[in-house]
């Protein structure tokens, strides 16, 4: 039997799921995507394959906009994430010196370097944003284990 507290039960859940979308618990809505800022380390690999799992993908950051979004969400996280480095989607594996989003390839245009990045050369194939300096654009060893930021779409 369906009475009337149940139907506004039903309502309020309903509207409660559109609030938060399809975005996993825990992880932070902006504009149509989910953000995973993650607490445990992987290498660059690794990484991707933890954020395959959840349908979803190392970030690429195409724009100003997302950069900007990404950085005030790291700075807003404290003390703790300054001293950390996260891995994102992108790298100059394919050929030394042009760096590639995994999925937007073509799509390289905007960056956000510190200053001298890239500058590893050979050694450094991986993007990743650097606490040290207020998470601007650094190149790593894909190897080395860090913190990363998973995507999905809200939708
Ligand atoms: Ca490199």
């Amino acid at each position: 039997m369906v009475n009337r507290s149940t139907v506004y039960c039903l309502v309020l859940l309903s509207m409660f799921a559109g609030v938060h979308g399809k975005c996993h618990a825990g992880w932070v809505v902006w504009r149509n995507t989910c953000f995973m800022f993650s607490d445990i380390k992987e290498d660059w690999t690794q990484a991707e394959l933890r954020c395959r799992a959840f349908h979803g993908r190392l970030l690429e950051i195409l724009d100003s906009e997302t950069n900007r979004f990404v950085k005030d969400h790291l700075v807003s996280l404290g003390s703790l994430a300054k001293l950390r480095v996260y891995f994102v989607g992108a790298s100059d594996v394919a050929k030394e010196g042009t760096w590639e989003w995994n999925t937007n390839r073509e799509r390289f245009d905007f960056t956000d370097w510190g200053t001298n990045q890239p500058g590893g050369s050979h050694a450094e194939n991986c993007l990743a944003l650097g606490g040290g300096d207020g998470f601007l654009w650094h190149d790593y060893p894909c190897h080395d284990q860090h913190e990363f930021i998973c995507t999905t779409e809200n939708t």
